[in-house]
């Protein structure tokens, strides 16, 4: 039997099957997305993870790979019958390699302590999210993270060296070279990165480190319009500063967090806009930011410079998500689109006027990192069989601009019905492809990402 074979694989205290612990392994943060699984496992090494994999092949028994458990589309929750792989305990921190600017850590290592382990070596993880103390390294690259740090360093893909993964038999899978020139064949740890668990299991990463800026300044402007907050950004970028982050905020997402939290809003009038920018140069930073602030003065209701971290500003960016969910009555709808820059204005104003005609009753919330086009649509209080209808008006009008239904988050199963809107039938036939060749019995994560007819799914 399956579980006796997978408790003398990991031990007997790693195969959980009481349905009460089961249950935030089986249930995502946000609550809007529960499964069920036969039990959760959680092996420690890469050997383990390879034996029990190879276990559920032989069996055709689907496997669902979990991190933090921080997604936020549904992607690492089973189905039925399904066994959650917990990579929490792959948490070995292997090697910060200074000289070649690399670290080398297992999957369940988290972002945090990622970027702990570089900061004793003077240097940073180049990703970085407000969920960083949950998110594993396996996490963020099952699901290509980009988080507040992407404007500047790329998404995970793009510091991602190599892996080391399981793949559907239980074969290991080690394309592991620090070598940025490295041009022998397909690139399969690219290929992972964005994958959602669906074509291997990843156990161990290799990935890119960054060096700090020595100083940044944090700027909090309130403006009137997306353009007002692009132009910032670009005035910035000429004169010769360079872009850490830079989020937006709403006046209606400000006032949200400040009545659900201890942050408080700097300016004496609420802004539509906050647009949030961490800047920093090789030069005197804050008299350079101060200069360009006056010269935009008059597109600016107010700003607020503060020395980095300025944790008291982004305490207003990175609590939206906790508040968000507090303030709503029902699960939150989490839509994480991006369009082209040119298109934002238009998006935003067209998505706001749909939605107030078309959808009286809820509540959007709107923030995200905007530099990068990502705008993060939170919709509260959606009677729970409008969400479908509310899910699908949003994506028509962000493909009516040429943008995507996922910008950061995944597909996982909550945007599954929409892919059609984002890939053509040419480039889904191909990834279906794909997943067949690296998962020929469809059991790894197979309720994610693609549509799968289910004549496709072999352990139905
Ligand atoms: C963020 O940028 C995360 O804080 C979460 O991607 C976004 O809660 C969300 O919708
Ligand atoms: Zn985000």
């Amino acid at each position: 039997m399956l579980l006796e074979r997978l408790r003398a694989i990991v031990g007997s205290a790693h195969v959980i099957t009481d349905p009460l612990t089961m249950r935030s392994y089986t249930t995502d943060w946000t609550g809007r997305w529960q499964g069920e699984a036969a039990a959760v496992v959680r092996p420690a090494t890469t050997e383990e993870v390879s034996t029990a994999v190879a276990a559920c092949y032989d069996r055709r028994i689907p496997i669902t790979a979990q991190g933090g458990n921080t997604g936020l589309v549904g992607g690492a929750i089973p189905a039925a019958g399904s066994i959650v792989l917990s990579t929490r305990r792959l948490n070995s921190m292997d090697t910060i390699d200074p000289i070649g600017r690399t670290i080398a850590a297992g999957a369940g290592v988290t972002v945090a302590e990622a970027d702990d382990a570089a900061s004793k070596h003077g240097l940073r993880f180049g990703i970085d999210l407000a969920s960083r103390d949950s998110a594993t390294l396996g996490g963020i690259v099952a699901t290509n993270a980009g988080g507040i740090r992407m404007v500047r360093h790329g998404n995970t893909r793009a510091q991602l060296l190599g892996v080391e993964a399981v793949l559907s038999d239980g074969a290991v899978l080690s394309r592991w070279s620090p070598l940025v020139k490295d041009n022998v064949g397909y690139d399969l740890p690219g290929l992972l990165a964005g994958s959602e668990g669906t074509l291997a299991i990843v156990t161990k990463v290799l990935m890119k480190l960054t060096t700090p800026a020595p100083e940044t300044q944090v700027v909090l402007a309130g403006v009137g319009t997306i353009a007002a907050a692009l132009g910032l950004c670009d005035r910035m970028r000429r004169h010769g500063l360079t872009i850490e982050a830079a989020e937006i905020m709403t006046a209606e997402g400000v006032t949200l967090v400040c009545s659900h939290s201890d942050a408080r809003d700097p300016f004496a009038q609420p802004s539509p806009l906050y647009a949030l920018l961490e800047i920093s140069s090789p030069g005197n930073t804050e008299a350079a930011v101060l200069e360009v602030l006056s010269q935009l003065a008059d597109t600016m209701d107010d700003a607020v410079v503060e020395p980095g971290p300025a944790r008291k500003l982004w305490q207003i960016r990175e609590s939206h998500t906790e508040c968000i969910s507090r303030a709503s009555s029902t699960p939150v709808v989490k839509l994480d689109v991006a369009v082209p820059l040119p298109a934002m204005s238009k998006f935003i104003a067209a998505l706001e006027a749909a939605l107030a005609a078309e959808f009286s009753e809820v509540t959007p919330i709107l923030f995200g990192h905007f530099a990068d086009g990502n705008i993060h649509v939170n919709i509260l209080d959606v009677p729970p069989d409008v969400s479908d209808a509310i899910t699908g008006r949003v994506f028509e009008i962000v493909a009516a601009h040429h943008g995507s239904i996922s910008a950061e988050h995944g597909i996982g199963r909550a945007k599954k019905s929409w892919i059609t809107l984002g890939r053509s039938p040419v480039d889904i036939r191909l990834m279906k492809q794909i997943k067949s060749t690296l998962d020929p019995r469809s059991i790894l994560n197979p309720d994610v990402l693609l549509p799968l007819a289910p004549a496709d799914s072999a352990h139905t």
